[in-house]
Order: structure tokens, then C-alpha cells, then sequence
């Protein structure tokens, strides 16, 4: 099961999507259980900026049909905070896992312009404690961030000159909300990324209940969750087919067949995210669940009983 991805070696191929399980709370929560029986082969952070924000008003949050809509906004205490208070706390943490080989944490950062991603980078480049970093282009829920990630020509043009900066590897977060992944995998990877993951969330809105005012207090938010899989499906395939870096693919994986649907199409590693809020230790479970799931043919256990049957069609 082991996996060695970007010159880490990893125990298996399940990590978690950013900004969807704060290990600092689950310390809290879970104690030992948690340092016993750690969910994820390498732990990313959530996103860091260069300065402190706040996130967006609220409601941040809303359930959506089979996923979940979030318009969170960025809260972090900025990259000196993250530097200062977080980053020591998370690697000590991370240090008292009992897993071989170690969990290697993976830092998150995010900015508006190649002069902030550099800055961001360099500071990576200074903490031993970070092994990687993965820089998100995608997120749905800033003006800034989202356009760089969407235009294949700006994305290679800022990937290539952020890139010096950082000697480690260097994970590009891709945007679903693009006309073409295919083509942002390989502006990424032509830029110089050493691997790439998708998908980020889907933007979307949900309904005001009766006032034109839509209900997310960001206006629109990212749709995570068992809703958007087979959009992650097919962009990963289609961005895998794309690269011949490394790929981690993430995106409503709820199970371990879903995480294998991933692998079949290219991905080297599996994120798990909204899944882990339902179950916090869902990457365990997969990953579990994973190491068997090579002896069970690939339609045994169809997940889903499908419109035909639904429908009652023959
Ligand atoms: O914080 C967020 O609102 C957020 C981020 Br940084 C992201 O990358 N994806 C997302 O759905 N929400």
C-alpha cells in the first residue's frame, strides 16, 4: 500500500483535501485515539495567505442535495500567525503519530499575485517542519485566486516564475471552474509544479427562500460532497491523461471504491473531504478498506443501485 509521491514515502494513498479536517480540534476531540489511529498518510493544511483574514459573513454553510455548500472565505490567521502559533502546534502533533513511515505535513497557501505566492514560498522554503507545498489556485470563494487558476496562460506564466522560490515539491490545487482542466494540468506542470490536485469546489448558490438575496453570506459558495464525484471523475481522467506528473485526485470520495474509481483513472494519491466532517475517521476507513479492495471485482458492489433500477427499467 505504500506510495511514494514526490519523493515522500507515504503508508498509503488516502490524504485529506485542505481546509476540511483541522487537526488541532480533532487533537482536542479524539487525544490519543487520533495520534493512535491518524486518518491520512500526509496531512495538508488548511489555506494560508500572506495577511490575516477574517473569512466571509455568514451563513458560511448550507446542505445541499447529496453535498455541501461552503462560502468560508479564507479565515486564517495569515502566513506570520500560521508561521508563529499552527505550524509548531501541527508539527508536534504530527510528531506523536504512531505511523510509519512519519506523516509529512503538506502546507496550503494562497495569493492574490506572484509576488505574495513568492513571498509564501520562501517562507515554506525556511520551515523544515514542511515537507510540500500545495498552492491553491482554486478557491471559489475570493475575487482573487480563482482567475489565475482558470487561464491556463496566466496559471503556467505565475507557476513558472513562483517556482524558483521553493526547492521542496510543489503541488498546484486546480479549479473545476475552468473551461478546460486538461489544459490547466498542463500549464501547471509546463510551469515546473511536481504534481497536481484537483478538484476544488464547484462554485454555486443557494436560494434565498423567497428573498433575491441568496443565502450564503458570500453570495456564492463551493459545492463539496457525493454531488460533484463524477465531475471529479472526469476531470481528473481528463487531467491525468493530460500530465505525466503525479496527480491527486479528490472529490465526493465517501468510500473506498470511489477513492479506486480515482486511482483507475490516473490519480496517485486520494483526498478525502467532506466526507471526514460525516466521519472524521473516513481516511482511515479507506484506507483500510483499500488495501482489500483489489480482491473485490470492480461491478461486485455497485454503490449506487443505477436509473435502471431505480426506474424499474429493464
Ligand atoms: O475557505 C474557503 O472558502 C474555501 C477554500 Br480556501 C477553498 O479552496 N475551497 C473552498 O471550497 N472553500
Amino acid at each position: 500500500m505504500s506510495v511514494s509521491f514526490c519523493g515522500l514515502q507515504l503508508a498509503h494513498p488516502v490524504i485529506n483535501a485542505s481546509g476540511t479536517f483541522d487537526l488541532l480540534a480533532a487533537n482536542t476531540a479524539f487525544g490519543e485515539s487520533l495520534r493512535e489511529r491518524f486518518p491520512f498518510a500526509a496531512f495538508v493544511s488548511k489555506t494560508i495567505t500572506l495577511e490575516p483574514r477574517k473569512g466571509n459573513p455568514p451563513p458560511r454553510l448550507w446542505e445541499a442535495p447529496a453535498g455541501l455548500l461552503n462560502s468560508i472565505g479564507l479565515p486564517n490567521k495569515g502566513l506570520q500567525g500560521y508561521l508563529a502559533n499552527d505550524l509548531p502546534a501541527i508539527s508536534e502533533l504530527l510528531g506523536k503519530v504512531r505511523a510509519q513511515p512519519p506523516v509529512p505535513l503538506i502546507t496550503n497557501v494562497m495569493g492574490s499575485t506572484a509576488a505574495e505566492i513568492a513571498q509564501l514560498l520562501n517562507a515554506c522554503e525556511q520551515r523544515e517542519e514542511i515537507s510540500a507545498v500545495e498552492l491553491n489556485v482554486s478557491c471559489p470563494n475570493v475575487k482573487t485566486g480563482l482567475d489565475i487558476g482558470a487561464d491556463p496562460v496566466q496559471l503556467e506564466v505565475v507557476v513558472r516564475e513562483v517556482r524558483p522560490h521553493l526547492s521542496k515539491p510543489l503541488i498546484v490545487k486546480l479549479t473545476p471552474n475552468t473551461a478546460d482542466v486538461a489544459a490547466c494540468a498542463l500549464a501547471a506542470q509546463e510551469g515546473g509544479a511536481d504534481a497536481i490536485s484537483l478538484i476544488n469546489t464547484l462554485r454555486a448558490m443557494a436560494p434565498g427562500g423567497g428573498s433575491p438575496k441568496p443565502w450564503l453570506g458570500g453570495g456564492t459558495g463551493g459545492l463539496s460532497g457525493p454531488a460533484i464525484r463524477p465531475v471529479a471523475l472526469a476531470q481528473v481522467a481528463a487531467a491525468a491523461r493530460r500530465v505525466s506528473i503525479p496527480v491527486v485526485g479528490m472529490g465526493g470520495v465517501q468510500s473506498a471504491k470511489h477513492a479506486q474509481d480515482l486511482l483507475d483513472v490516473g490519480a496517485t494519491l486520494v483526498a478525502v473531504g467532506t466526507e471526514s466532517f460525516r466521519d472524521p475517521s473516513a481516511g482511515s476507513r479507506i484506507a483500510h478498506e483499500l488495501s482489500g479492495a483489489a480482491e473485490t471485482p470492480a461491478n461486485a458492489t455497485p454503490d449506487h443501485p443505477g436509473a435502471s433500477t431505480l426506474l424499474n427499467l429493464k
